[in-house]
Formats: structure tokens, sequence, C-alpha cells
């Protein structure tokens, strides 16, 4: 129990003096994995750091760095705030569109459109409310000082629903400067069979809204030509693949049926029909996991992790770790570092055990990787250490 000490005592360290910039070295396991429990035999191995950069946030939910080194961060009930040098400004971004914040709506993710130095665009994803009842949307926006400027709403998922489950709202650009929103099927499991509707799907747009004339469903009758894939329940973590520019995507299935995706134009992911996993009651959602016409995860958990936030890890200053794909676990608190081999996972460290919710995980412009967690809600850095 090497790592969870040192851990714990940066816990009660930081509570006790509240100073933010307590630090901690996580070492990395011993030899036998008895601390993670990991699979890998060959781990990569190397010391980080672990500093806690900001305190005091309610359900922090995205991070976004912008050119001038501002982070920006999201939090679920609606608030878009600034840590700058570190330190968690007061001045909050004025302008953020109404949220419903009940369930596991609210305000969701930010993220910069690619040529951002140049157009200045951000992109934010939250659960839009109408008649009482809600669903995923986007707007984008530019910022002048601490406000957003020039909003527009460039997507919103069909129909509203009333309730407070799975709205998905991850969000990714490709290379040629597509747009991808996940939405959730709303906790309407067949929504994400039937094309006539947004929820349970990926949805390809381009940058300002307007829809991709390849898109697979355009010339389809009764299909919303804004979506991408279908069959997805929801998905909360998208990635660009620092290589192949493809998009992965992961998905929260049912008991023991959580996903890594590759999204492709017009492909069925399966949910409801077929799963890995099972209803929470323990009841069978299909006898077979897979079937003609559907496509097979590429990785999934059993047990679920509630997998959030992902990012491919690029950066030098993690050479051991280049190539690995970062995903935070809500459920079981920790942050996995999945090696790949091509498209197959094959294996899982746990990372920053039992500090919290992970929310999400970035790479910054300074190739450090930064870690937002809930309960409490805050925001760590994580910087190697050389032995
Ligand atoms: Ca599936």
């Amino acid at each position: 129990m090497k790592l969870m000490y040192p851990l714990i005592l940066a816990f009660f360290l930081f509570y006790s003096c509240g100073s933010p910039e307590e630090e901690m070295i996580a070492e990395q396991p011993d030899e036998d994995g008895s601390m993670t429990g990991k699979e890998n035999t060959d781990p990569a191995k190397f010391s980080f750091r672990v500093d806690t950069i900001a305190t005091g946030l309610l359900n922090p939910w995205a991070l976004a760095f912008l050119p001038n080194e501002d982070l920006l961060v999201t939090e679920r009930a609606g608030q878009i705030r600034v840590i700058r040098d570190n330190k968690l400004l007061e001045t909050k971004i004025s302008g953020v569109p109404g949220v419903y914040a009940n369930g596991q709506g609210g305000l969701f993710e930010v993220i910069l459109h690619p040529d951002y130095s140049t157009n200045g665009w951000l992109y934010i994803s939250y659960s839009a409310t109408r008649n009482g009842g809600s669903n995923t949307a986007v707007i984008r926006a530019k910022l002048d000082g601490f406000d957003l400027v020039e909003r527009e709403v460039i997507f919103q998922a069909l129909p509203f629903l009333s309730g407070g489950q799975h709205f998905g709202g991850s969000m990714e650009f490709d290379q040629n400067g597509n747009f991808y929103l996940s939405v959730g099927e709303r906790g309407r499991r067949d929504n994400a069979q039937t094309l006539d509707n947004h929820a349970g799907k990926i949805i390809r747009l381009n940058a300002d809204g307007s829809i991709p004339a390849d898109n697979p469903f355009v010339d389809k009758n009764r299909a919303r030509p804004e979506i991408y894939t279908y069959g997805n329940r929801n998905p909360q973590g998208m990635a660009r693949h620092p290589d192949t520019g493809e998009i992965w995507t992961h998905e929260h299935g049912p008991m023991g049926g959580d996903e890594i995706n590759i999204v492709k134009p017009g492909v069925n992911y399966g949910w409801p029909v077929v799963s890995y996993g099972d209803n929470y009651d323990g009841s069978t959602i299909s006898e077979k996991p897979t079937a003609e016409g559907i496509i097979d995860p590429l990785h999934y958990w059993d047990p679920s992790i509630a997998p959030c936030g992902m990012t491919f890890v690029t950066s030098d200053l993690f050479s051991p770790w280049k190539g690995n794909l970062l995903v935070g676990s809500l459920k079981f608190r920790y942050l996995a570092r999945l090696e790949l081999n091509g498209n197959e996972v094959t294996s899982e460290e746990k990372l920053l055990e039992g500090l919290g919710r992970v929310r999400s995980v970035i790479e910054g412009p300074d190739g450090l990787i930064y870690v937002s967690v809930e309960s409490p809600g805050m925001v760590l850095r994580l910087t190697p250490v050389s032995d």
C-alpha cells in the first residue's frame, strides 16, 4: 500500500493548512503489481508528482486551456471557472447558457476550435431545457474578457425528454475540421436504434453547425441527417487518435458492459440489441454479446468502471506512456492508463486511486497531464519526477 499513504497524507495536509499547492510523490507500484491489481508484466515505470492546483470546485467537468494558458473548468451546475497561474479566480465566465442541472444533466464540456487562435470559437455542450423536458445542446461563442459573446446554438438534440439520465455531451474535432458530439439515449433504450431522434447517437456537424453532405443518413427517409453512428448508450469521453486521426469514444454500458469504440460512419454499436453487460437487476440483455451488422467494441470493462473523460498521451515528458489512453473512472475513483497495441487494449494500470471520482483528463500545452475529480471537486496536475 505504498501508494495510498502519500495520497492520504496529501489529502490531510491539504485540508489542514488550506494550501492549494500541496505536493506529493506518487510512486509506481511494486513489481508484483499488488497495489493496483494491474496485469501488465512490463510496466512503464517512472515516478510522477501530483499537484492540487484548484479546490473548492462544485462537480468540475471538463478542462480546456486557452492559448494564454488560462485553464477553463466547467462546473455541472452551469458555471465556467478560470484557473490562472494555478489559482482559481473568483470571477466566473458570464453568458453561459442556462442548463438543466438535474440528475446527470448540466453543463458538460468546453473545447476549442482547432483554429481557435485565429477564429476564437469555443464549443460548449450542456443539457438545454424546454417545456419541462431537456436534451443535449451545443453553443459556440467567443470570449471577450470574462464574457461569452457572439453566442450561437449550433445543435439541439431532439426530442426534449423528461428525466435526468444519459445526456452524453462529449465533443471532439477530427483533422478535417468536422465536429462530433455524443448524445446519450436519455434512459429510453429503444431511442438508440431508431434514426428519427438524436438520442443514443454520435452526431457529426460542420464547425458552424451545418450538416456535412457526406453524413451517412442524409438521404435516408425519416432519419435525422446529423446522425453519424447509432446504438450508443451514454458516451462521456471522446478523443482523436494522434496517429490515425480516428475519433475514439467510450460509453457507459449496463452492469459490466462499458465500452471503447472507434467512431465510423453509419455504424450500429448495438445498444440495446446486444451488450457485454447485464441489466442492473441481473437480468440478461442479450444472450450473445455480438450480432451480425453490429460492430463489437474494441474493449469492454467488466465490472463497469463508469468511464468519463479520455485522452491519448502524446507528450514527450511522459515518454514511457506515449500512445497510451487515459480514461477516468467515476465509480472506482481512479485514472485508467491503458496500453495499446494498435486497436487492442493490452493492459490497464490504475493511477490516482482513491482521490475522487475522475471526471476528465487532458494534456496541457506544457505537456503535463491535468485531471478533474469530483467529491471533493478539484483539479490535479501530474508532473514526471526524475529519479
Ligand atoms: Ca456496443
